[in-house]
């Protein structure tokens, strides 16, 4: 019999329930403005610290049908369940916080959702006062470093929140990253079963020859895509687009002529053959960005993980008022492209800005004829739309430093374990 299937002896049950006892309580909250990627952070980070760090996690989420998509096991019916030995509940009103009340060691809420002002009081009179922090939103910029775990005492309770801020450089909450990720994309990427096994599966089909260049693409609606799908359509080398179904798949549609491109639609135009995909559950999209040459990512963390699975990608950052999210791709493109050539680091720049409907502050940027066209600028490509031909021939600069900022940027550690190690300090 395997030594993990024997029966546990007394000893073994009960050094096991005195761990049980002394685990980590952590309560995290989330809220869903909108899309998939607070709760696609938050079931991350709780799974993480369940099974890495041994914590005992409960996670309040307001949205289950949301959560479901990228989490199938899910049932938006139950209000309390558990998933992967994470304890769900649905958060069903702002005021509920639990079928009873009882306040974690840890509490976190996610994004600046507000706890449960019952929660909160009941955090106050607690013997062991709970470590409260606030999990932010991802951003490259230098002052996060200033402000990660910066404490804000309560108005009225004598409670301390510390601001947890994720970013790419160090000082930083750093970003998550599973302890096995590394370990899973070699072994993907070492088995060419796997990958054939996943075509088949998610095309129907065999892996495309080794002379086309797979492109995935997960993008909010984007005017710019026509221009795109266009160029990929002359493109003189094959290209293979894989679309998971959502806001961008009408714009497939109206490009292919098709009533719809949702999960397994395919067609194709030119050199450009489409495929429409299913959303899959959350660990599934990693092999996307595993077998594509380049990957298109938005929000946040699909944004995180195409910088994890160590290839060119391209960022389209959610748009806020009055542009304040220009400065947030500029300080990413700052870290991301730091060792890049002038040119290479330009034509990225361009391209991710094109992208983010901001082609023309690009353009104005970089070398202008009196035209307000660059010279070297693709014809045929509408000025300010994302010009393919000038991107791609950078595609092998962009990977040879996707390999090398994946490295760079495990330097800032993982969000999970820096999230854990600070507040054990504050438990003590
Ligand atoms: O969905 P997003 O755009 O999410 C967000 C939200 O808009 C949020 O309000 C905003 O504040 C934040 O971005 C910055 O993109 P994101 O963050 O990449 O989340 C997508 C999640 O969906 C991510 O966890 C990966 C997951 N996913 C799957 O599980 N299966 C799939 O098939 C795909 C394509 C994605």
């Amino acid at each position: 019999m395997p030594y993990s299937q024997r029966p546990a002896t007394r000893h073994q049950r009960d050094a096991a329930q005195r761990a049980a006892g002394s685990r980590i309580a952590c309560d995290l909250f989330c809220a869903v403005i909108d899309n998939f990627g607070d709760i696609g952070v938050c079931w991350r980070l709780a799974r993480q610290l369940a099974h890495e760090h041994g914590w005992e996690v409960r996670l309040f989420v307001d949205d289950l049908h949301a959560f479901r998509k990228l989490c199938p096991a899910l049932d938006p019916e139950q209000v309390t369940q558990t998933v992967e030995g994470v304890v769900i509940e649905h958060w069903h009103e702002p005021e509920h916080a639990g079928e009873m009340l009882k306040i974690a060691d840890v509490v976190i809420e996610a994004f600046a959702c507000e706890l449960p002002g019952v929660y909160v009081s009941a955090m106050a009179q607690r013997e062991r006062t709970p470590v409260w922090l606030n999990l932010e939103y991802l951003s490259a910029e230098d002052w996060v470093a200033d402000f990660h775990l910066r404490p804000s005492p309560h108005p009225r309770y004598p409670l301390v929140k510390h601001f947890f801020f994720p970013g790419l450089g160090p000082g930083t909450g750093g970003v998550l990253k599973e302890r096995d990720l590394d370990a899973a994309r070699a072994a993907f990427e070492r088995s060419a079963d796997a990958r054939a096994a996943w075509w088949q599966s998610t095309t129907g089909g065999p892996p495309p020859g080794a002379n086309a260049t797979v492109i995935s693409l997960f993008a909010y609606e984007n005017p710019a895509v026509d221009a795109l799908l266009e160029q990929w359509r002359d493109s003189p080398t094959p290209i293979v687009l894989l679309v998971p179904q959502g806001r961008i798949s009408g714009a497939l549609a109206r490009f292919f002529g098709v009533a719809s491109f949702d999960a397994h639609a395919r067609a194709e135009r030119g050199s450009l053959r489409a495929h429409g995909l299913a959303f899959t559950e959350q660990r599934g999209y990693d092999a996307l960005l595993w077998v594509s040459d380049l990957n298109f990512v938005r929000g946040e963390d699909s944004f995180v993980r195409a910088q994890w699975a160590a290839r060119p990608f391209v960022w389209q950052i959610y748009p806020q008022a009055d542009d304040a999210h220009l400065p947030k791709l500029d300080a990413a493109l700052e870290h991301y492209a730091r060792t890049l050539d002038k040119a290479s680091r330009d034509a990225l720049a361009r391209f991710w800005h094109a992208w983010n409907g901001n082609g023309a502050a690009a353009a104005a940027d970089s070398r202008e004829s009196a035209s307000g066209q660059r010279p070297d600028a693709s014809p045929h490509v509408p000025p300010h739309a994302p010009d393919w031909r000038d991107f791609a021939q950078h595609l092998p600069v962009f990977k040879a430093r996707a390999q090398a900022w994946a490295n760079e940027l495990a330097q800032a550690g993982d969000l999970g374990g820096n999230l854990a190690e600070f507040a054990k300090t504050q438990l003590k």
